[in-house]
């Protein structure tokens, strides 16, 4: 294939070497046969968006002055492809707003700007409170001044906070690092977890919102035939007599995972012991549902804290960080690392059932180390600044 591209060509098609401005025109040459394109900041594209191939195209730099180098990857109808790559270099003005800040308008919406060059609208002020406590740090500006930021996608939940539930379908989910939704097996899982008030930190959003959201199957296996995504393949399920398209098949609270490889109980039947009380409910209020009497505790290993939760756990804070590693935060609410990250007493773990996490503990750097930042997962699973 035969395929060029040039950064903000003048009138006379001839290449400019400097700009102000993060955004840049690119023309693209290309032969017949070429069908769609992949552009990057980075060489990896590793962070790239895909489209149709098109004469001209819009493209955002990487923030800061400096060098900047643009990545095209091209490719035909028979699926080859080729990597062409420019430069230009950015020269950031002296007045500009920077990248992390809160914009507003004359209109009420919050949008948050990104260092994609983006501005990101909160969809509602709950979903702005699990980031911000406050509006001290909303600047306001021109509608033409707003108006010249490409509008990106919306601000996901901050992991750690709400949980998150989609108008119409029952699933509940708990929102990670990286715009990701790890999803709760049941309601015994989420009464271990987060204690018996679970229930009123559940946030309702628009379904369109969904599509914004990566979700995570704890238990799922791509690899395997499992149609529910509950963790149990379809021959398992069928041995069990559950169903492969009901991740919790005997409606009592308890997933068709949790039954099978934790409580040992039967995932067809809501009343395993036939004593009048399902599975469901006697699991989460530490009951025995395979016997009488109260158990010690949830079986060992089989519910742990979603990555981005903070817990109250012997009178310290602790955060579980995108690696699955705990972290020491503050004893007190007023110190260092937890005022700096914006941590919110309301959102904070304090559950009866004590989850063991002492294996695996370490502290931030510093004493006001900031670790949240609103963040996406690349298409290789690590975390950039959104
Ligand atoms: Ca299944
Ligand atoms: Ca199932
Ligand atoms: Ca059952
Ligand atoms: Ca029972």
């Amino acid at each position: 294939m035969t395929v060029d591209f040039k950064i903000n060509p003048d009138a006379k098609g001839k290449e400019v070497k400097e700009t102000d401005s993060r955004f840049v025109n690119l023309t693209i040459a290309y032969s017949v046969g070429v069908e769609s394109i992949r552009l990057s900041n980075t060489s990896d594209l590793s962070i790239s968006e895909s489209q149709d191939i098109d004469g001209k195209i819009q493209w955002t730099l990487f923030p800061g002055s400096g060098e900047k180098t643009i990545f095209i990857e091209f490719k035909d109808a028979a699926g080859g492809t080729k990597i062409i790559s420019k430069k230009i270099t950015y020269n950031q003005p002296k007045f500009y707003i920077p990248e992390g800040s809160l914009l507003k308008g004359h209109g009420s919406t919050v949008y948050y700007l990104g260092y994609d060059g983006q501005i990101h609208p909160f969809p509602n002020s709950a979903l702005y409170h699990s980031w911000y406590v406050n509006f001290d740090d909303i600047q306001s500006v021109s509608n033409i001044k707003l108006g010249q930021y490409p509008i990106g996608m919306p601000m996901c939940a901050r992991e750690g906070t709400w949980l998150v539930k989609f108008r119409v379908s029952p699933a509940v989910y708990a929102p990670e690092p990286g715009c990701r939704l790890r999803l709760l097996r049941s309601e015994t899982e989420a009464k271990i977890i987060y204690g018996a008030n679970w229930a009123k930190r559940v946030l309702e959003l628009d379904p369109i919102l969904e599509g914004y959201y990566d979700i995570n199957y704890p238990d799922y296996d791509p690899d395997k035939i499992d149609k529910d995504k509950d963790g149990v393949e379809k021959e398992v399920e069928q041995e069990y007599g559950s169903s492969d398209s009901k991740r919790d098949s005997d409606e009592d609270g308890l997933s068709d995972f949790e039954e099978i490889y934790y409580w040992f109980t039967d995932p067809a039947e809501a009343d395993t012991d036939a004593d009048g009380y399902k599975d469901g409910p006697e699991t989460a209020s530490l009951h025995s549902p395979v016997g009488s009497g109260k158990i010690e505790s949830a079986p060992e290993g089989a519910y742990g804290y979603p990555l981005g939760s903070l817990i109250l756990s012997g009178g310290k804070y602790y955060y579980r960080g995108y690696n699955g590693q705990y972290y020491y935060v503050s004893k007190t609410t007023k110190d260092g690392v937890f005022t700096a990250n914006k941590f919110d007493q309301k959102f904070v773990i304090n559950s009866a059932v004590k989850i063991d996490f002492s294996a695996g503990k370490s502290k931030f750097g510093k004493p006001d180390a900031k670790i949240i930042r609103p963040q996406l997962r690349t298409t290789k699973g690590a975390l950039v600044d959104f």
